[in-house]
């Protein structure tokens, strides 16, 4: 079996770990026994660590020999999640460290608690990048993820009388294990200074002269597969001042500016920037993006010319970038230079290879999302790059005009204005504009949305002018998650069963096996076991919500959960909403009535951009709603809302094993495809949700009839928008209005605006259209109450979920990025 396979591969001549675990303690620590778990954490990672680092070595000694195409992911974001238990799992260790913590008189699960997540993203995106480098490193692909080391991740999420608010992730106090800071290996990352030319005998050479550096040193973080020998890397980059501090300074007695350099520095890689879509206009944030991009390519490069010298032409066969969103995009402008101006090769052959090198995925359909930069701030921080991406603009253009020639010239100038890479900013004419995407577009090989449907609102809507022009890069590759965080390693319970129900655990690399569960999705025998299991799982999150509010939760009660950044595109406003409408009409029933209702725990959780105040307002009516029904004795048992603080990797692995009903909601057409539903999909999860993003083919595979599809579609929204003003909203919509703003849940001024946003035409126009999908979105929940009391039925969809999940393994997702963009292949080391 895959995890025998794994067992086997694992090195048999290391250290037994109780032994190892005490002398890291010791030796590291000063400890001379665990007295906490903290303390068994602490012995327990280090000593993993060396495993890990053995079989980080032996892959790399092999592709070194082997030299093989790489793919590098460069991503401002990895959202990683904790390390522990996911490395002791994959590396086929967990039997031995258990029963090494065992008599130690530790329990696994609890030691694996007092990891603190590596919460270097903000959702979706920097999550789907640590799926990834799991899928790479299980395949055996050679590739890295390239990224950003920050010292404060995604900040910590606390309630204060029912309002949101934001302190820093110190997540690096008590030292990282799984890190290897490498020493001496940094590289010079310059900002600002002059441009010039010179002559270099007989040819003009280009000069940059930044008056600003620092050093870009690496940290290497090994990402273990599962059942294979292959460890494979991300490479995070921290920022450091060239000089340590000005000692002249110090001795003048002016402290402060003896450090000056240093903060200067460190602050490039200090913070991540919190905002998820909406794009902060922030030079700090451009500084970011060049300083990882900059460090990463010079990386590549070195080890590059170590084996192939100065055969740039060779580089599309040993190296591909994927752009993770527009936030690396600077590379187009960054890989020329390096070629051009320090390379010595000439413009178009340094095009060539460039445009051959990089992809680029696109994951937003929201326009005012995409990355747009001031020439004016570029020009300033990165004068260089500035130029070339003029030269790189005025040879698109020009070639544009040729491509099309065929129009008339008044046509040909509006197509080509549209498409330039520098452009007005339509709000201020006086200010133009680097627009990422479109540079992005250009300087690659491949473009690819992250679902479905997403894929063809980039061709369709987005970048339809590009597509227009060159209809083969476009491409679609769903997103997927790792089956082994997000099914194996967080249900281990569910895990088990399946693998006695089909015979072996091989889905976990092979998630297509798990459709043989289909044939047992009836059997009222399996279906026990199943219901057993989540069970378990709700009993497990019923005592983290007692643990945080206080409160003991009905665990017969249906667990309805939407967790995900708060957005009003992902409409957490309107499941607030039902679930008003919900609790009026319990309160409305008699006793006999009461007693046939669907009891429902329904939990929200998720972050809100700190200076999003909309977003914030709706956590508020959360928390406020929930006051209300949670302390009414008439309906409690019946009905609670929860809000969960600091949503992030790991609580995500205790809501969505316990889950029974997750809500995927947003306006049909802006949600790109959304990757926990593919989570809560696997843990046997039913989904309510609209015609969006990766919903669709998660119905298309489960079984359209499995889900709670509801609202309108895509396709109508642009109509429906113009519409709005004239849309006769459902009387119960406006009663419950009415309740708000009356002050039913408390806060009136407060949540006033967030009437506004949905009713008052001239303030807020309902651009999500809530309003429009209310009525549906109802109707939909009566059919989950429905489905729920006959519980064979739920049983036998839940069953059809995780049975239908194969296609979403981040491994399939992985394979295609691999055979269609890519172009690298599997090379294992040896055991
Ligand atoms: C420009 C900057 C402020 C910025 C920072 C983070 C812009 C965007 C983001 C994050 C975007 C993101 O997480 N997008 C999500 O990507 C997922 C993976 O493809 C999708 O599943 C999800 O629908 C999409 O919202």
């Amino acid at each position: 079996s895959a995890v025998a396979e794994a067992e086997r591969t694992a090195t048999s001549s290391s250290p037994a770990p109780t032994g190892d675990i005490t002398n890291k303690l010791k030796y590291l620590f000063g400890k001379e026994a665990a007295e906490t778990p903290k303390d068994a954490y602490h012995g327990t990672a280090w000593s993993v660590r060396e495993r890990l680092i053995d079989s980080f070595d032996k892959t790399h000694e092999h592709w070194k020999k082997e030299d093989p195409k790489f793919i590098y992911y460069l991503s401002a974001e990895f959202l990683m999640g904790r390390s522990l238990t996911n490395t002791v799992y994959n590396l086929g260790l967990e039997g031995e460290y258990a029963d090494a913590l065992r008599q130690l008189g530790y329990d696994m699960e609890k030691v694996a608690d007092a990891e603190r997540d590596a919460a270097l993203g903000n959702g979706g995106l920097g999550r789907l990048a640590a799926c990834f480098l799991d899928s790479i490193a299980t395949l055996d692909l050679p590739g890295w993820g390239y990224g950003i080391r920050y010292k404060y991740g995604m900040f910590k999420q606390v309630l204060k009388n029912g309002y949101q608010a934001e302190q820093p992730d110190i997540w690096l106090t008590s030292g990282n294990p799984w890190e290897i800071r490498r020493d001496g290996l940094r590289f010079e990352v310059g900002f600002g200074g002059r441009v010039e030319r010179k002559k270099d005998g007989n040819k003009e050479v280009t000069v940059w002269t930044p008056s600003e550096k620092v050093w870009a040193q690496a940290y290497d973080n090994p990402i273990p597969g599962f059942s294979t020998p292959t460890t494979s890397n991300l490479r995070l980059w921290d920022a450091q001042p060239i000089s340590e501090f000005d000692l002249g300074a110090f001795n003048a007695g002016d402290y402060d500016r003896a450090m000056l350099d240093r903060e200067r520095a460190e602050a490039i890689s200090a913070v991540l920037y919190p905002n998820d879509s909406t794009p902060e206009g922030k030079e700090l944030r451009l500084k970011q993006q060049y300083f990882f991009v900059c460090a990463s390519l010079q990386d590549v490069l070195s080890r590059f010319k170590a084996t192939h010298g100065t055969k740039f032409e060779l580089l599309p066969d040993k190296a591909c970038f994927q752009l993770n969103d527009t936030h690396p995009t600077i590379a187009v402008a960054e890989l020329m230079r390096l070629l051009v101006d320090v390379e010595g090769l000439d413009w178009d052959a340094a095009w060539t290879i460039t445009t051959k090198c990089l992809n680029y995925t696109n994951h937003t359909v929201m326009p005012e999302a995409l990355e747009k930069w001031p020439v004016k701030v570029m020009a300033k921080m990165l004068p260089r790059h500035m130029e070339i991406i003029e030269v790189i603009n005025e040879g698109w253009t020009k070639w544009l005009g040729g491509h099309l020639k065929e129009l008339k010239a008044e046509e040909r100038a509006k197509r080509i204005s549209a498409m330039s890479i520098i452009h007005e900013n339509p709000w201020n004419k006086e200010e133009m504009l680097v627009n990422m995407a479109y540079l992005a577009v250009v300087g690659s090989s491949a473009v690819n949305g992250v679902a479905a449907i997403h894929s063809n609102i980039v061709k369709d809507e987005i970048l339809n002018d590009f597509y227009q022009i060159f209809p083969s890069k476009f491409q679609n590759k769903t997103n997927g998650v790792t089956p082994r965080r997000w099914l194996a390693w967080c249900n281990p319970e569910l895990a088990s069963l399946i693998t006695e129900t089909l015979g072996s655990n091989e889905w976990i690399n092979d998630t297509e096996k798990l459709s043989a569960l289909r044939a047992h999705a009836s059997d009222p025998t399996f279906q026990k076991k199943w219901a057993a299991v989540k069970h378990a799982k709700k009993e497990k999150l019923a005592a983290l919500i007692k643990k945080i509010h206080g409160d003991s939760v009905n665990t017969n009660a249906l667990f309805d959960i939407q967790i995900k950044r708060i957005h009003e595109y992902k409409r957490q406003y309107l499941n607030v909403l039902s679930i008003i409408w919900r609790y009026k009409q319990l309160k409305k029933m008699t006793p006999e009535q009461r007693k046939k209702a669907v009891p429902r725990v329904c939990l929200i959780g998720g972050k809100a951009a700190s200076a999003y105040d909309m977003a914030k307002r709706i956590i508020r009516l959360v928390t406020a709603v929930g006051d209300v029904i949670n302390k009414d004795p008439e309906t409690k048992d019946l009905l609670s809302l929860y809000f969960l603080p600091d949503y992030n990797v790991t609580l995500a692995e205790t809501i969505i094993p316990a889950a029974e009903l997750s809500q995927h909601i947003s306006t049909a057409g802006t949600e790109a495809s959304g990757t926990s539903n593919m989570k809560f999909q696997m843990n046997g999860c039913l989904i309510i949700g609209t015609w969006d993003g990766a919903n669709i083919e998660i119905a298309e595979e489960t079984g359209v009839d499995n889900v709670f599809v509801f609202g309108v579609r895509a396709d109508e929204i642009n109509q429906l928008r113009k519409e709005r003003k004239n849309f006769k909203t459902d009387p119960r919509w406006d009663e419950i209005m009415k309740d708000i703003e009356g002050g039913m849940f408390g806060d009136k001024d407060y949540f006033k605006p967030l009437v506004d946003s949905v009713n008052n035409m001239k303030v807020g126009n309902d651009w999500f259209l809530v309003a429009n999908d209310f009525a549906a979105y109802l109707d939909a929940q009566e059919e989950v109450d429905k489905v729920y009391k006959d519980q064979s039925e739920w049983l036998r969809r839940s069953i059809m979920y995780t049975a239908g999940s194969g296609k979403f393994s981040s491994d399939r997702t992985i394979r295609e990025y691999a055979e269609d963009i890519w172009h690298v292949k599997p090379s294992r080391p040896a055991a």
